[in-house]
Protein backbone atom coordinates (compact mmCIF):
# COMPACT_ATOMS: atom_id res chain seq x y z
CA UNK A 1 0.00 0.00 0.00
CA UNK A 2 2.29 3.09 1.08
CA UNK A 3 5.71 2.92 0.39
CA UNK A 4 7.88 4.07 3.51
CA UNK A 5 11.37 3.46 2.14
CA UNK A 6 13.30 6.46 3.22
CA UNK A 7 14.23 8.31 -0.33
CA UNK A 8 16.98 10.46 -0.56
CA UNK A 9 17.27 13.90 -2.91
CA UNK A 10 19.64 13.04 -6.06
CA UNK A 11 21.71 15.76 -6.29
CA UNK A 12 20.94 17.68 -9.57
CA UNK A 13 17.18 16.31 -9.92
CA UNK A 14 14.44 18.75 -9.61
CA UNK A 15 14.11 19.36 -5.50
CA UNK A 16 10.18 17.40 -5.05
CA UNK A 17 8.36 15.96 -2.70
CA UNK A 18 7.24 12.54 -3.70
CA UNK A 19 4.74 10.86 -1.23
CA UNK A 20 3.20 7.63 -2.22
CA UNK A 21 0.07 6.92 -0.69
CA UNK A 22 1.76 7.92 2.79
CA UNK A 23 -1.39 7.16 5.04
CA UNK A 24 0.17 3.54 5.63
CA UNK A 25 3.34 5.02 7.09
CA UNK A 26 2.13 6.89 10.35
CA UNK A 27 -0.39 9.53 11.27
CA UNK A 28 -0.89 11.22 8.20
CA UNK A 29 -4.38 11.90 6.56
CA UNK A 30 -4.41 9.79 2.99
CA UNK A 31 -2.91 11.72 0.28
CA UNK A 32 -2.51 10.92 -3.23
CA UNK A 33 1.14 11.23 -4.82
CA UNK A 34 2.09 15.11 -4.85
CA UNK A 35 5.25 17.15 -6.19
CA UNK A 36 5.47 20.03 -5.05
CA UNK A 37 9.34 22.33 -5.31
CA UNK A 38 10.07 24.10 -2.12
CA UNK A 39 12.93 26.50 -1.82
CA UNK A 40 13.74 29.80 -0.11
CA UNK A 41 12.68 33.33 -0.14
CA UNK A 42 14.18 35.71 2.26
CA UNK A 43 12.47 38.12 4.74
CA UNK A 44 15.12 39.59 6.08
CA UNK A 45 19.20 40.07 5.39
CA UNK A 46 21.74 42.04 7.61
CA UNK A 47 21.32 40.53 10.66
CA UNK A 48 24.06 39.47 13.28
CA UNK A 49 24.31 35.88 13.97
CA UNK A 50 20.72 35.00 14.06
CA UNK A 51 19.72 32.18 16.17
CA UNK A 52 16.41 31.81 16.74
CA UNK A 53 12.79 32.94 15.39
CA UNK A 54 9.13 32.50 16.67
CA UNK A 55 6.21 34.78 17.57
CA UNK A 56 3.25 35.16 19.71
CA UNK A 57 0.41 33.06 19.28
CA UNK A 58 -2.00 34.51 16.18
CA UNK A 59 1.07 37.71 15.88
CA UNK A 60 2.16 38.05 12.35
CA UNK A 61 5.41 39.43 13.31
CA UNK A 62 8.51 37.51 13.25
CA UNK A 63 10.56 38.36 16.09
CA UNK A 64 14.54 37.29 15.42
CA UNK A 65 17.15 36.77 18.44
CA UNK A 66 20.73 38.01 17.23
CA UNK A 67 23.47 36.19 19.12
CA UNK A 68 24.48 39.29 20.36
CA UNK A 69 21.93 39.94 22.68
CA UNK A 70 18.99 41.98 20.39
CA UNK A 71 15.72 41.30 19.73
CA UNK A 72 14.53 42.35 15.63
CA UNK A 73 10.62 42.60 14.88
CA UNK A 74 9.43 41.90 11.05
CA UNK A 75 6.79 43.36 10.74
CA UNK A 76 4.90 43.98 7.19
CA UNK A 77 7.64 42.60 5.62
CA UNK A 78 10.05 45.18 7.00
CA UNK A 79 13.32 44.44 9.30
CA UNK A 80 12.57 47.22 12.28
CA UNK A 81 15.81 49.24 12.66
CA UNK A 82 14.80 49.39 16.69
CA UNK A 83 15.19 46.21 18.88
CA UNK A 84 12.20 44.90 20.65
CA UNK A 85 14.83 44.31 23.38
CA UNK A 86 18.68 44.89 23.37
CA UNK A 87 20.33 42.72 26.01
CA UNK A 88 23.61 43.12 24.18
CA UNK A 89 25.78 45.16 27.43
CA UNK A 90 24.45 42.01 29.55
CA UNK A 91 26.14 39.01 27.16
CA UNK A 92 28.62 37.53 26.78
CA UNK A 93 29.80 36.54 23.22
CA UNK A 94 32.40 33.85 23.29
CA UNK A 95 31.88 30.99 20.32
CA UNK A 96 28.66 29.15 22.02
CA UNK A 97 27.75 31.96 24.66
CA UNK A 98 24.95 34.93 23.82
CA UNK A 99 21.31 35.70 23.61
CA UNK A 100 20.36 32.22 23.10
CA UNK A 101 16.46 31.47 23.18
CA UNK A 102 13.26 33.45 23.09
CA UNK A 103 9.84 32.20 23.96
CA UNK A 104 6.26 34.28 23.90
CA UNK A 105 3.89 33.12 27.09
CA UNK A 106 1.10 31.51 26.02
CA UNK A 107 -1.28 34.14 27.18
CA UNK A 108 1.29 36.90 25.78
CA UNK A 109 -1.63 38.62 24.28
CA UNK A 110 -3.10 39.49 27.52
CA UNK A 111 -0.73 38.73 29.64
CA UNK A 112 2.62 40.35 27.76
CA UNK A 113 5.12 38.36 28.86
CA UNK A 114 8.05 36.79 27.67
CA UNK A 115 10.77 35.19 28.49
CA UNK A 116 14.88 34.65 27.13
CA UNK A 117 18.14 32.41 27.90
CA UNK A 118 21.59 33.96 28.26
CA UNK A 119 24.49 33.88 28.89
CA UNK A 120 25.39 36.50 31.47
CA UNK A 121 28.89 38.42 31.61
CA UNK A 122 30.10 35.76 33.92
CA UNK A 123 29.13 33.24 31.11
CA UNK A 124 25.94 31.26 33.14
CA UNK A 125 22.34 31.34 31.74
CA UNK A 126 19.79 33.57 33.27
CA UNK A 127 16.50 33.01 31.85
CA UNK A 128 14.55 36.04 33.02
CA UNK A 129 11.44 37.12 32.17
CA UNK A 130 10.31 40.70 29.89
CA UNK A 131 7.23 42.39 29.82
CA UNK A 132 6.05 44.58 26.67
CA UNK A 133 5.87 48.08 27.15
CA UNK A 134 2.75 50.33 25.98
CA UNK A 135 4.45 50.22 22.40
CA UNK A 136 3.77 46.75 21.43
CA UNK A 137 6.90 46.64 18.94
CA UNK A 138 9.65 47.80 22.26
CA UNK A 139 9.62 45.79 25.31
CA UNK A 140 10.19 47.05 28.55
CA UNK A 141 13.61 46.40 29.83
CA UNK A 142 12.78 47.84 33.07
CA UNK A 143 10.40 44.50 33.84
CA UNK A 144 13.05 42.18 33.68
CA UNK A 145 12.74 39.50 36.68
CA UNK A 146 15.61 36.98 36.79
CA UNK A 147 13.51 33.41 37.32
CA UNK A 148 16.70 30.91 37.16
CA UNK A 149 20.28 30.80 37.08
CA UNK A 150 22.00 27.91 35.84
CA UNK A 151 26.00 27.91 36.62
CA UNK A 152 28.39 26.64 33.72
CA UNK A 153 31.62 25.37 35.13
CA UNK A 154 33.01 25.79 31.19
CA UNK A 155 32.19 28.19 28.56
CA UNK A 156 30.30 25.84 26.03
CA UNK A 157 27.62 23.42 25.93
CA UNK A 158 24.99 26.33 27.25
CA UNK A 159 21.75 24.93 25.37
CA UNK A 160 19.24 27.76 25.32
CA UNK A 161 16.71 27.07 23.90
CA UNK A 162 13.29 27.79 25.13
CA UNK A 163 9.65 26.84 23.94
CA UNK A 164 6.15 26.39 26.16
CA UNK A 165 5.16 22.75 25.69
CA UNK A 166 1.39 21.61 24.95
CA UNK A 167 1.19 21.21 28.14
CA UNK A 168 1.18 25.26 28.95
CA UNK A 169 5.07 24.93 30.86
CA UNK A 170 7.85 26.47 29.71
CA UNK A 171 10.85 24.41 28.91
CA UNK A 172 14.75 24.76 28.80
CA UNK A 173 17.50 23.13 27.21
CA UNK A 174 20.89 23.06 29.05
CA UNK A 175 23.96 21.44 27.94
CA UNK A 176 26.51 19.37 30.11
CA UNK A 177 27.76 22.41 31.45
CA UNK A 178 31.18 22.14 28.28
CA UNK A 179 34.66 20.93 28.27
CA UNK A 180 34.50 17.44 26.13
CA UNK A 181 33.43 14.26 27.05
CA UNK A 182 31.44 15.25 30.30
CA UNK A 183 34.35 15.50 32.74
CA UNK A 184 32.18 16.46 35.65
CA UNK A 185 29.07 13.52 34.39
CA UNK A 186 26.57 16.08 34.63
CA UNK A 187 24.47 14.53 31.48
CA UNK A 188 23.62 11.78 34.33
CA UNK A 189 23.79 13.47 37.46
CA UNK A 190 20.01 14.52 38.88
CA UNK A 191 21.01 16.94 41.27
CA UNK A 192 22.45 20.23 38.79
CA UNK A 193 20.40 21.43 35.80
CA UNK A 194 22.90 20.33 33.11
CA UNK A 195 22.50 17.91 30.87
CA UNK A 196 18.11 18.19 30.70
CA UNK A 197 15.33 19.77 29.38
CA UNK A 198 14.18 21.14 32.57
CA UNK A 199 10.25 22.14 32.82
CA UNK A 200 8.69 24.73 34.90
CA UNK A 201 5.71 26.54 35.60
CA UNK A 202 5.47 30.67 34.99
CA UNK A 203 1.80 30.60 35.14
CA UNK A 204 2.13 32.33 38.70
CA UNK A 205 3.33 35.50 36.86
CA UNK A 206 5.80 35.42 38.82
CA UNK A 207 8.84 33.46 39.70
CA UNK A 208 8.40 29.92 38.97
CA UNK A 209 7.03 26.41 40.81
CA UNK A 210 7.85 23.20 39.51
CA UNK A 211 4.93 20.66 38.55
CA UNK A 212 4.34 18.32 40.99
CA UNK A 213 4.15 16.00 37.68
CA UNK A 214 7.91 16.54 36.80
CA UNK A 215 9.79 12.86 37.11
CA UNK A 216 12.08 14.38 40.36
CA UNK A 217 9.86 16.82 41.97
CA UNK A 218 9.64 16.67 45.36
CA UNK A 219 13.00 14.21 45.94
CA UNK A 220 15.40 15.41 47.51
CA UNK A 221 18.87 13.84 45.57
CA UNK A 222 17.71 15.12 42.42
CA UNK A 223 16.17 18.45 40.62
CA UNK A 224 12.78 18.79 40.66
CA UNK A 225 13.18 21.13 37.64
CA UNK A 226 14.35 18.07 35.56
CA UNK A 227 12.02 16.95 32.74
CA UNK A 228 14.53 14.13 31.34
CA UNK A 229 18.48 13.70 31.24
CA UNK A 230 21.61 12.44 29.42
CA UNK A 231 21.16 15.35 27.43
CA UNK A 232 25.16 16.81 25.96
CA UNK A 233 23.81 19.42 24.27
CA UNK A 234 20.10 20.03 23.40
CA UNK A 235 20.71 23.37 21.47
CA UNK A 236 17.29 23.47 19.64
CA UNK A 237 14.44 21.42 20.50
CA UNK A 238 10.70 21.96 19.78
CA UNK A 239 7.02 20.35 19.92
CA UNK A 240 5.13 19.40 17.41
CA UNK A 241 1.66 21.88 17.23
CA UNK A 242 -0.41 19.19 16.11
CA UNK A 243 0.53 16.29 18.31
CA UNK A 244 3.01 17.28 20.97
CA UNK A 245 5.73 14.91 20.15
CA UNK A 246 9.31 16.44 21.68
CA UNK A 247 11.86 16.59 19.23
CA UNK A 248 15.03 16.87 20.43
CA UNK A 249 18.52 17.70 18.47
CA UNK A 250 21.57 16.52 20.67
CA UNK A 251 24.85 17.33 19.42
CA UNK A 252 27.50 14.89 19.50
CA UNK A 253 30.82 14.53 21.00
CA UNK A 254 33.33 13.73 17.70
CA UNK A 255 31.38 11.29 16.34
CA UNK A 256 27.80 11.18 16.38
CA UNK A 257 24.85 13.74 15.76
CA UNK A 258 21.51 12.40 16.81
CA UNK A 259 17.40 13.57 17.38
CA UNK A 260 15.63 12.07 20.10
CA UNK A 261 11.58 12.05 19.39
CA UNK A 262 9.43 11.42 22.34
CA UNK A 263 5.82 11.02 21.28
CA UNK A 264 2.98 13.19 23.02
CA UNK A 265 1.04 10.80 23.43
CA UNK A 266 3.07 8.53 25.08
CA UNK A 267 3.97 11.27 27.71
CA UNK A 268 6.26 13.23 26.26
CA UNK A 269 9.87 11.51 27.28
CA UNK A 270 8.78 12.00 31.09
CA UNK A 271 12.24 11.49 33.11
CA UNK A 272 14.01 9.47 29.80
CA UNK A 273 17.21 9.43 29.71
CA UNK A 274 19.00 10.09 26.49
CA UNK A 275 22.06 8.30 27.49
CA UNK A 276 25.05 11.29 27.38
CA UNK A 277 27.65 10.28 28.61
CA UNK A 278 27.12 6.74 28.95
CA UNK A 279 26.66 6.69 24.99
CA UNK A 280 27.14 9.14 22.06
CA UNK A 281 24.36 8.39 19.80
CA UNK A 282 23.67 4.73 19.56
CA UNK A 283 27.30 3.76 20.38
CA UNK A 284 29.09 3.96 23.68
CA UNK A 285 31.31 6.21 24.79
CA UNK A 286 32.56 6.35 28.46
CA UNK A 287 33.24 2.75 28.33
CA UNK A 288 33.33 0.41 25.53
CA UNK A 289 31.03 -2.31 27.37
CA UNK A 290 28.14 0.02 28.03
CA UNK A 291 25.26 -1.10 29.65
CA UNK A 292 22.67 0.56 27.55
CA UNK A 293 19.33 -0.71 29.81
CA UNK A 294 17.07 1.95 30.37
CA UNK A 295 18.63 4.41 28.01
CA UNK A 296 16.25 6.23 25.34
CA UNK A 297 18.01 5.75 21.62
CA UNK A 298 17.81 8.40 19.17
CA UNK A 299 15.13 7.84 16.27
CA UNK A 300 17.75 9.45 13.83
CA UNK A 301 21.10 9.73 14.38
CA UNK A 302 24.25 10.41 11.75
CA UNK A 303 28.60 10.39 12.16
CA UNK A 304 30.90 13.37 11.39
CA UNK A 305 31.46 12.30 7.41
CA UNK A 306 28.49 13.79 7.47
CA UNK A 307 28.54 17.14 9.26
CA UNK A 308 29.70 18.07 13.11
CA UNK A 309 26.40 19.75 14.98
CA UNK A 310 23.27 18.84 14.40
CA UNK A 311 20.55 22.12 14.36
CA UNK A 312 17.08 20.82 15.14
CA UNK A 313 14.42 22.55 14.07
CA UNK A 314 10.38 22.17 13.51
CA UNK A 315 7.59 19.71 12.31
CA UNK A 316 6.05 21.70 9.29
CA UNK A 317 1.87 22.61 10.12
CA UNK A 318 1.91 25.37 7.87
CA UNK A 319 -0.78 26.30 5.28
CA UNK A 320 1.02 27.16 2.56
CA UNK A 321 2.59 23.75 2.10
CA UNK A 322 0.16 21.09 2.60
CA UNK A 323 2.40 18.10 1.51
CA UNK A 324 4.77 19.10 4.26
CA UNK A 325 3.01 18.49 7.51
CA UNK A 326 4.70 16.08 9.63
CA UNK A 327 7.76 16.55 8.11
CA UNK A 328 10.10 17.48 10.63
CA UNK A 329 12.85 19.55 9.11
CA UNK A 330 16.98 19.70 10.95
CA UNK A 331 20.19 21.05 9.38
CA UNK A 332 23.96 20.61 10.02
CA UNK A 333 25.77 23.67 11.25
CA UNK A 334 28.81 23.19 9.54
CA UNK A 335 27.69 21.79 6.47
CA UNK A 336 24.77 23.75 6.10
CA UNK A 337 22.52 20.87 4.71
CA UNK A 338 18.58 20.69 5.28
CA UNK A 339 17.03 17.19 5.72
CA UNK A 340 13.83 15.91 6.71
CA UNK A 341 11.68 13.07 7.82
CA UNK A 342 8.46 11.56 9.38
CA UNK A 343 7.73 10.15 12.74
CA UNK A 344 5.83 7.33 12.32
CA UNK A 345 5.07 4.70 14.88
CA UNK A 346 8.36 5.17 16.65
CA UNK A 347 10.69 5.66 13.75
CA UNK A 348 11.95 8.04 11.20
CA UNK A 349 10.22 7.84 8.19
CA UNK A 350 9.79 10.08 4.61
CA UNK A 351 14.11 10.52 4.99
CA UNK A 352 15.26 13.41 2.66
CA UNK A 353 17.60 16.03 1.85
CA UNK A 354 16.60 19.25 0.57
CA UNK A 355 19.54 20.71 -1.25
CA UNK A 356 17.19 24.43 -2.34
CA UNK A 357 16.81 25.07 1.29
CA UNK A 358 20.81 25.24 2.27
CA UNK A 359 21.18 28.90 2.79
CA UNK A 360 24.70 28.64 1.43
CA UNK A 361 26.02 29.28 5.06
CA UNK A 362 26.15 27.42 8.90
CA UNK A 363 22.88 26.83 9.94
CA UNK A 364 22.15 27.89 13.54
CA UNK A 365 18.91 27.40 13.87
CA UNK A 366 15.42 27.04 12.12
CA UNK A 367 11.85 29.75 13.07
CA UNK A 368 8.75 28.87 13.24
CA UNK A 369 6.20 31.55 13.06
CA UNK A 370 2.32 32.21 14.62
CA UNK A 371 1.09 30.42 11.40
CA UNK A 372 3.16 27.23 11.18
CA UNK A 373 5.39 28.65 8.20
CA UNK A 374 8.94 27.64 8.81
CA UNK A 375 12.31 29.51 8.29
CA UNK A 376 15.78 28.74 7.99
CA UNK A 377 18.65 30.86 9.60
CA UNK A 378 21.74 31.29 8.04
CA UNK A 379 24.45 32.92 10.71
CA UNK A 380 25.65 34.96 7.83
CA UNK A 381 22.59 37.02 8.15
CA UNK A 382 19.71 36.24 6.45
CA UNK A 383 16.20 34.59 7.48
CA UNK A 384 14.48 32.69 4.87
CA UNK A 385 10.88 31.37 4.69
CA UNK A 386 10.44 27.84 2.97
CA UNK A 387 7.92 28.26 0.31
CA UNK A 388 6.79 26.99 -2.63
CA UNK A 389 7.70 27.26 -6.15
CA1 LIG B 1 22.56 16.69 35.14
CA1 LIG C 1 21.69 10.29 23.34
Amino acid sequence: MGNCTAMWHRPGAAVAIVLASSFACGSEPPSGPVETVIGLEPVATGLTFPLALTAPTGDPRLFIVEKDGRVRIVRDGALLERPFLDLSTAVSRGSEQGLLGLAFDPAYSSNGRFYVNYSDLEGHNRIVAYRASGDPDVADPASAELLLTIEQPFSNHNGGHLAFGPDGYLYIGSGDGGSGGDPQGNGQDRDDLLGSLLRIDVSGGHGYEIPLDNPFAGMTDARGELWNLGLRNPWRFSFDRRTGDLYIADVGQSAREEINVAAGAAGGGHGANYGWNIMEGSTCFADSGCDASGLTSPVVEYDHSEGCSVTGGYVYRGAAIPELAGHYFYADFCEGWVRSFRFANGEAVDEREWPDLAPGGQVPSFGEDAAGELYVLDAGGTVSRIVAR
